[in-house]
């Protein structure tokens, strides 16, 4: 059978840096995201018999993608299928933007891959077949803000995202400057393995992040947004601090990366509540209202080319094209 599925890109307020588990993709913290209705994956499954091997297209591209591969093991594991699949896939972000992310890409697969063999997963089944691709892909399964808890069990049983209520949701905004759309020299699976194995500022990392994510669901479900902005700006620094603790030392910062931040926080001191975030690369998001997302974007458009505005997303869907 031949389905599809669409999932969102989502941007972490509290960042997952660190697994306590390599190869089932268990985190070390929790954290918490916003799904982004601008960027998504698009991808289509289908289970065949005359297959000797899965095959990927991205892009129009065919290509051998190793995450992909050990993902479909996993799935042909789980679901009990000896079946190989061909698997095309569409990004939506704007070309050349370093915004494609593995979050919406295996979430999309997770629903395609499992609705083609004839599953209906709940989100929750869904979300932990999703991590086992990607960490993140465990919060692009729902819309708006969702919560991917880390768990505490050994088989990752209890290592699944759900989805938290805010009355924000209708007023929060991203606006993404694209700094560079080179492909970053650390990636994030290496970055985070690094800082695990050799940060001293690790260990603050987890205990403050824990905080930091109590902090953030009260801010949420009171409809704070300012402390929702201060929380994820300072959660996203102490992420960022423990790369500079590691042997070698890295950064995702760039030059450009920390004019933007001024902006932000001179946006900021002129009576405009931003905040920036960053993953791992050098884009920088800004967190604010829909109210002044036109404002920051003429501003960040002074000097960047590249800047969208984006609102909260949709979950992920099995779309009907396929029949
Ligand atoms: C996040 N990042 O919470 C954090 C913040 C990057 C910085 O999740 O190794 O691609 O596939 O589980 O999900 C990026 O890491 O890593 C990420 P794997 P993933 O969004």
């Amino acid at each position: 059978m031949k389905k599809t599925a669409v999932a969102h890109t989502n941007i972490a307020l509290i960042k997952y840096w660190g697994k306590r588990d390599e190869k089932l993709i268990l985190p070390a913290n929790s954290s918490l995201s916003l799904t982004l209705d601008q960027f998504y994956t698009k991808t289509t499954v289908e289970w065949r018999t005359d297959l000797d091997a899965d095959r990927f297209v991205l892009d129009g591209e065919e290509l051998q993608d190793a995450k992909v591969t050990r993902f479909m093991e996993i799935i042909r594991k789980q679901f009990a299928t000896q079946q190989y699949a061909s698997i095309v896939s569409e990004n939506h972000v704007p070309t050349a933007a370093g915004l494609a992310s593995s979050a919406s890409a295996f979430a999309a697969l997770s629903a395609a891959a499992t609705a083609a063999l004839g599953y209906d997963l709940s989100n929750e089944e869904l979300s932990k077949l999703a991590r086992q691709g990607s960490g993140s892909a465990s919060r692009s399964i729902y819309g708006d803000f969702a919560i991917w808890e880390k768990g505490a069990l050994a088989d990752g049983s209890d290592s699944f995202a759900h989805p938290l209520h805010s009355n924000l949701t209708k007023e929060i905004a991203m606006v993404v400057a694209v700094v560079s759309d080179k492909k970053k020299k650390v990636s994030s699976r290496v970055g985070m393995k690094s800082t695990v194995e050799t940060s001293p500022f690790f260990t603050a990392w987890i205990e403050r992040s824990a905080v930091d994510l109590e902090d953030m669901k009260r801010a949420l479900s009171a409809g704070d947004f300012v402390k929702v902005g201060e929380i994820a700006e300072r959660n996203a620094m102490r992420m960022h601090a423990t790369t500079l603790g590691a042997e070698p030392p890295f950064t995702y910062f760039q030059p450009l990366s920390l004019e933007i931040m001024d902006i932000v926080r001179e946006m900021r001191h002129n009576g405009i509540p931003a905040y920036f975030t960053m993953d791992a690369g050098p884009n920088v998001k800004v967190i604010c209202l829909r109210k002044d997302e036109q404002q920051i974007q003429t501003r960040l458009k002074e000097i960047i080319s590249q800047v969208y505005i984006c609102h909260a997303g949709e979950g992920v869907k099995v779309v009907n094209e396929d029949e």
